[in-house]
Parts: structure tokens; sequence; C-alpha cells
């Protein structure tokens, strides 16, 4: 929670304090301090080894001695030293390393407190990078976001914002939308006169170019929402066809009820699957067939429901009973979504027998349908062919969108959203006139509103406000 009454950007020449190593036990702890007075604090907490005076040395320096945890004990430590403007908030900062116990830290950030710095707020120190200028927006969210990654592509994906390819595109948009918005000024304070400084075909066709790039990040964003979630492939097919055996042995988790009693699954079930380097997640749901109780339609309706929304079939079908091809009808209202169909129960049958069946449905199966796999998910078999298929579906779409998207934060987002509907605005406009001057104010009025959401997308246009709400989602230390 932010200290009620300590704003980000007033109090931005205190000296704060705060323990920036991960939390709980570890070999070495590091408490940062930045601010007018760091190096000063700092110096007062530790003696250096030999005669080295703290305060007198420059930036970018490592300076072993002892740290005083109170007036009687000391620890071995290490202070780095970074001067303004060569440091992360591009004031002068301290690093006290040492032994990494919360409660050794938590002495020498009561010490540094005792000696004049405040307690750093969430993200406190990234604001002052931000507002010190050495990141935009975009960059210092992103260090929130590499904080926060739980797996490999998330963190990749927060790596990407924070290059600042994309802070430069916006910044590129921002540049050209002020050109068009400075023409339409003039055109209102020349009105006049007989100069038209852009006509209405010319705005058109710009605005319209950069609601396009506009649209375009718009839609990778969108693409890395979905992809930010596992992709999905749901298991689909008749009763019985051992859909939750299925589900459990690709899992490894005992997660569905398995029977011999056809109808079994009502709810839908979901696992975590890893197929090699890629993840998906795996859903059972109740069989599909013609001659279904009440109860039994409603959890039908919600597996067919299930299927417009996956990116992935996985069309289970007992082979140990005879080829019935009305086993297909279920993929009937998905024709484009892939799917891989599971000979199931193949342990049931002699080679010859699977072959055969395994062929007719093949020969049977609808355009969707990309691969066939024979397994038996009782005993294991063809389990490791049937990963590799639907890797094979999954994890090329994976990447797609990967290479595709990038993470946007929800406040990201909606400065997107606010920018793209004002140039939708004025280009509307823009068609409905004869000459610009005659709508110029207006025009003038929704530009500037996209320059502003942009604006405060990358952080050229901040308020207060929009800096709590930012790194408030920071931890204390970062
Ligand atoms: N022999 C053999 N039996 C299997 C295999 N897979 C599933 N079974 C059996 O088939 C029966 C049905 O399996 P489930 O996994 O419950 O089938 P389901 O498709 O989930 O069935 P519902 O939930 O009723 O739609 C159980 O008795 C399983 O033990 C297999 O590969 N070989
Ligand atoms: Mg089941």
């Amino acid at each position: 929670m932010r200290t009620a009454g300590v704003r980000l950007i007033d109090a931005i020449n205190d000296t704060i304090v705060a323990v920036s190593s991960a939390s709980g036990h570890g070999i070495r702890g590091i408490v940062r301090l930045s601010g007018p007075d760091a190096i000063a604090i700092a110096a007062r907490l530790f003696v250096a080894d030999g005669e080295t005076c703290l305060s007198r040395q420059p930036g970018f320096r490592r300076i072993s001695g002892m740290v005083w945890l109170d007036t009687t004990r000391r620890l071995p430590a290490e202070v780095y030293l970074f001067r303004a403007s060569r440091s992360y908030t591009r004031q002068d900062c301290a690093e006290i390393h040492t032994i990494g116990s919360p409660a050794v830290l938590a002495m020498v950030v009561d010490g540094a407190r005792s000696a004049g710095a405040r307690l750093a707020q969430p993200g406190e120190f990234t604001a002052r990078a931000f507002l010190g200028g050495a990141m935009d927006l975009f960059q210092a969210e992103a260090v929130a976001a590499t904080i926060a990654a739980r797996s490999d592509r998330q963190l990749r994906a927060a790596r990407k914002l924070q290059e600042g390819d994309l802070s430069r595109r916006i910044t590129e948009w921002r540049a050209r939308l002020m050109e068009v918005t400075a023409l339409i000024e003039a055109d209102i304070d020349f009105a006049d006169e007989p100069i038209e400084f852009i006509t209405p075909g010319a705005l058109r066709s710009q605005l319209s170019g950069l609601a396009q790039q506009i649209e375009a990040l718009r839609a990778g964003a969108d693409a890395a929402e979905r992809f930010d979630v596992l992709p999905t492939a749901l298991l689909i097919g008749r009763p019985n066809a051992g859909k939750s055996s299925l589900m459990n042995a690709l899992s490894g988790l005992d997660r569905a009820i398995c029977s011999a009693v056809s109808g079994t699954t009502r709810d839908i079930v979901s696992a975590p699957i890893k197929l090699g380097t890629t993840e998906a997640m795996l859903l059972d749901a109740a069989g599909v067939h013609e001659d279904a109780d009440a109860l039994m339609r409603e959890a039908q309706a919600r597996v067919l429901s299930a299927a417009e929304h996956v990116d992935l079939l996985c069309l289970v079908i007992d082979v140990a009973a005879p080829p019935d091809m009305s086993a297909f009808d279920c993929l009937r209202s998905t024709p484009t979504t892939p799917c891989v169909l599971v000979a199931n129960k193949i342990d049931l049958l002699d080679e010859e027998t699977r072959d055969h069946r395994q062929t007719i449905l093949t020969q049977a199966a609808p355009a969707n349908v990309m691969s066939v796999c024979a397994v038996s998910a009782t005993e294991g078999t063809g389990l490791d062919h049937l990963r590799d298929a639907l890797a094979g579906q999954l994890g090329h779409r994976d990447d797609l969108a990967e290479e595709k998207s990038v993470v946007l934060s929800a406040r990201q987002r909606g400065c997107l959203a606010s920018a793209s509907q004002a140039l939708d605005r004025a280009i509307a406009e823009a068609e409905q006139i004869g000459e610009t001057v005659d709508r110029a104010e207006v025009l003038a009025l929704e530009l500037r509103e996209a320059l502003d959401a942009l604006g405060e997308l990358i952080g050229a246009v901040t308020t207060e406000d929009l800096l709590s709400t930012i790194f408030a989602s920071f931890c204390i230390g970062k």
C-alpha cells in the first residue's frame, strides 16, 4: 500500500531505503538506498577496510568493510556506489550487500532510517528511474512484468517491452500525429485566408495509416492475452471412449473419474499437460451421443459450446467397438478447428484389426482431422506419438502468437483503445467534409485526445494518480 500523503513526484528528493533482494533467507542480501543523502547515510552505517572514505569515492565502486547492525554488532559487507546520473534511479545510490538474513537486513534498514532515510514505497526506485529519464513508462512497467514473470514466455515478453522498440514506434506515431494536428490548427488560425493546410483527403489517408498501425498493435496485444493463457485442447467423443482415462494418462494427474459406466463425466474437467517445450490445457468433458436424458443433454451442450473456443479438438474413438462413422458427428459444428483423431483401446485388438480400423477411420475423417494416433490410454501405448501430434498442432500456433504478440497491461491497452477511438472519430469527420476548415475545431479536439492517449501510454503525459497506480503494483525495493 502506498503511504498516505507521499507523492512520488514531490518526494523525489527524499533519500529512500529498502531491502531489494528476494524475501526470505539467502546467501547474500541487498539493502538499497537512493537519493541525495544515499552515500552519506551508507557511510554512517559502514566502516570501509583501510582508510577508505565512502563519501569521497567515485561511482561504480565496490568497497569492502563492515556494516553496523546496532551500536555494538557489525557484519562483513560490501557497498556498491553509483553516482548520479549514471545509476538506475539517476540519483546517488548505494547498495549494501551483506548476509541474506531477513533479521540482519531489517536492522540495516532501521539503521538507514535512523540516519535519515525513508522506507521506499512499492516501485519507488523504478518510479525514480522513470522520472529521471532512464526509461519510459513502457520500460518501467516491463520491470514489473519481469519480476512477476512465472514462465519463460512471460519473461521473453517482458524483455521485448524493456528493449524499447515499442516506445520508439509510439513516439514516432505521436510525432506524425502532432504534425497533422499542427496543420489543422493552422487551418483554424488562418480560417479567413484562402489557403488549406491539409485537405480532408490527405487527412483521411494520414489518419487511416496511423489507425491501422495502432490496430495491428492492439491485435498483437489481444493475441498475447490469449497466448498468456495456455492453448487448449478438448477431448471429445462418445461416452466410454476413454476420454477421461486419456486425460489422466496425458497429464499424469488422477483428475477425472474413469469408469465402465457410460456417462461418467458430466462437468468439464481441466488439467495442464506438457508436450515437450509446449504447454497446454487439456479439457475432458461429457461424451456426446444422441439418446441422452435432460441432464446429459445439458452436459453435451456445454461440450459443444466449449468446442467452439478451443485451439484443438481431440476426437477419441473406441476402436475396440465396430467402426461407426457417426462418431464424427460431434465435429460438425466446428469444421475448421484442427482435430487430432485418437483411436483408443488398441490393446483390445490384434494388429491386423487395429490397422484395418485405423485405415477406415482415416478415410472417413473430415477435413479438419490433421492426424490419427492409435493409443491405449490404460496401457500407455502410443502416448508419445500422440503428444508429438498435439505439440505439432499447438506448438506452432503458440510460437506464431508469441512472435506477433506484445504483452500489454490493461492500462496500456486502454490507452491504445482511446487513441484508436479518437482517430476513428476524426476519420469519420474527415469523410464528411468538403474542406478541413469546416470541422477543424472538432478534428483538432479528437486528435489532441489521441495524442494524449498515446502520450499517457509511454508516459510523456503523466499524472501523480497514474504513477501511483502503476508503481503501487511493484514490490518494495524495486
Ligand atoms: N482396455 C482398455 N480400456 C480402456 C482404455 N481406455 C479407457 N478404457 C476403459 O473404458 C472405460 C471408460 O473409460 P473412461 O475414461 O471413463 O471413458 P470416458 O470417455 O471418459 O467416458 P464418459 O465420461 O462416460 O464419457 C473405463 O472402464 C476405462 O477403464 C484403453 O485404452 N484400453
Ligand atoms: Mg469421462
